[in-house]
């Protein structure tokens, strides 16, 4: 018969016990270089789930500061602070290799910062950004933010409010926070409802703020790495007799190791990609972490590109960047 495994409950204060400690650091570099060698790609050796003593994450967000999983100080590892800047983290090796494929490639495009209140096309050969549109009945978007276009041309979006709470726009929020149509080829701005199976939510509680029309109350916001910050599953079903949908089974998949979850897709085999800080993470629909592209500016939003939709673009306050790789996005239908 097989010994059970004996799990050990390590307090604060049995870490006194410094043997007991370090004797649970057996995954040792870290971080190691992995992948075809053609773009700087990391494995975080077992999640790095345990780090050698003593390690610190600063908790601080600030006009000059961001906390990242790879700011992590770990004075006891030579590896660790290769993560600060690698293009890729690779955490489930054999799953993340094959969604970066043989050719993994990421490059910074160029800088921008708006785009925050309008919607606007790109033309690739002129570099030219056209506005289609800024505005609903005269109202401002407060932010619009996440943004899908699907087969028919139509373009999805969401508009909630973290321009504001930013401090990126001057304009206090005028319009509720909600999902969006619009029709290029119309003009009009609908707003909608979902109609996938399943739907996943971001919750973005870390980042709060107030706000009223007399524009006296406090422009931006305070990031509480304490607060929900995660991804949500809900079942969507069909009521019975047609007349609806309603949502059931909420859980939590996801906690983002930096900053909130934003631009939350679900590519074509399943898994979820969102943003979180400075980079994208693909994760399994049980929310297990796989990959995370890394970038120097904080994403807000991406969309999958190319006729085999494996060209992503990834915008973000400070820059765009292009991953080509080999996770494709879902043709909307
Ligand atoms: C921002 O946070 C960093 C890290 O904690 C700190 O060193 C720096 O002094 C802070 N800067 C400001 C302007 O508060
Ligand atoms: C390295 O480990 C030793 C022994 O556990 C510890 O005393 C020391 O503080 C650690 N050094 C750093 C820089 O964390
Ligand atoms: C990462 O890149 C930044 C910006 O170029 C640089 O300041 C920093 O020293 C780099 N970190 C490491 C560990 O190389
Ligand atoms: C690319 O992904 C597909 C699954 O979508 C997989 O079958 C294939 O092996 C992957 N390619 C590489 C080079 O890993
Ligand atoms: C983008 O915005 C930031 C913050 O407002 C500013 O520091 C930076 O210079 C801007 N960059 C460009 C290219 O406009
Ligand atoms: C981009 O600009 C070029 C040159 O003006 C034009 O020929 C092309 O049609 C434009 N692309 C789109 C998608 O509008
Ligand atoms: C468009 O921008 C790219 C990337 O910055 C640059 O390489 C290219 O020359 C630009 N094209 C034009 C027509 O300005
Ligand atoms: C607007 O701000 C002023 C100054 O703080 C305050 O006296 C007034 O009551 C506020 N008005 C509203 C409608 O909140
Ligand atoms: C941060 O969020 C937690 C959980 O919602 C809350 O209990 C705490 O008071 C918040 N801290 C601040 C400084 O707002
Ligand atoms: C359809 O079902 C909903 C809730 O299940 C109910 O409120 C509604 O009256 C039903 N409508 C018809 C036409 O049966
Ligand atoms: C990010 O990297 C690009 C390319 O190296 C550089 O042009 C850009 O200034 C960097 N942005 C920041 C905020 O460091
Ligand atoms: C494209 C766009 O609307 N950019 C705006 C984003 O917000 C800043 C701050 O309000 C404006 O200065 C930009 O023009």
């Amino acid at each position: 018969m097989l010994a059970p495994n004996i799990y050990l409950l390590v307090t604060g204060a049995l870490c006194v016990m410094e043997a007991l400690c370090q004797a649970g650091y057996s995954h040792s570099p870290l971080v190691k270089a992995c992948g075809t060698g053609v773009a700087d790609v990391l494995c975080v050796n077992n999640y790095a789930a345990v780090l050698p003593y003593h390690f610190y994450r600063d908790p601080i967000i600030n006009a000059t500061y961001e906390s990242a999983f790879g700011l992590t100080i770990v004075g006891n590892d030579t590896s660790f602070h290769k993560v600060e800047n690698a293009s890729f983290l690779v955490f489930d090796k054999k799953r993340g290799l094959e969604i970066l494929g043989d050719a993994p490639n990421s490059r910074y495009m160029f800088n921008e910062n708006g785009s925050n209140l309008s919607i606007a096309t790109f033309n690739t050969t002129t570099n030219k950004t056209t506005t289609i549109v800024n505005n609903y009945y005269g109202f401002y978007f407060n932010c619009v933010n996440d943004l899908v276009v699907d087969s028919k041309g139509d373009i999805w979006f969401t508009d909630p409010m973290y321009s504001w709470f930013n401090a990126l726009v001057d304009t206090p929020p005028q319009l509720p926070t909600a999902t969006y149509r619009f029709r290029p080829s119309t003009g009009a701005v609908t707003v909608v409802d979902d109609s996938m199976k399943t739907l996943y939510i971001a919750e973005s509680g870390a980042v709060s703020g107030t706000w009223d029309y007399n524009l006296t109350t406090i422009h931006g916001s305070r990031f509480n790495h304490t607060a929900k910050r995660g991804v949500y599953a809900f079942t969507i079903n069909d009521a019975p007799n047609g007349s609806g949908r309603y949502l059931t089974n909420r859980h939590p998949i996801y906690l983002t190791q930096d900053r909130t979850p934003d631009g939350l897709k679900v590519a074509a085999n399943g898994y979820v990609v969102t943003a979180s800080g400075k980079g994208v993470n693909v994760v399994d629909p049980v929310g297990t972490l796989l990959v995370r592209i890394q970038t120097n500016f904080s994403v807000q939003n991406y969309v999958w590109t190319g006729r085999e939709y494996d060209d992503l673009w990834i915008m973000g306050r400070g820059g765009v960047q292009r991953v080509q790789w080999n996770l494709t996005g879902q043709v909307l239908k």
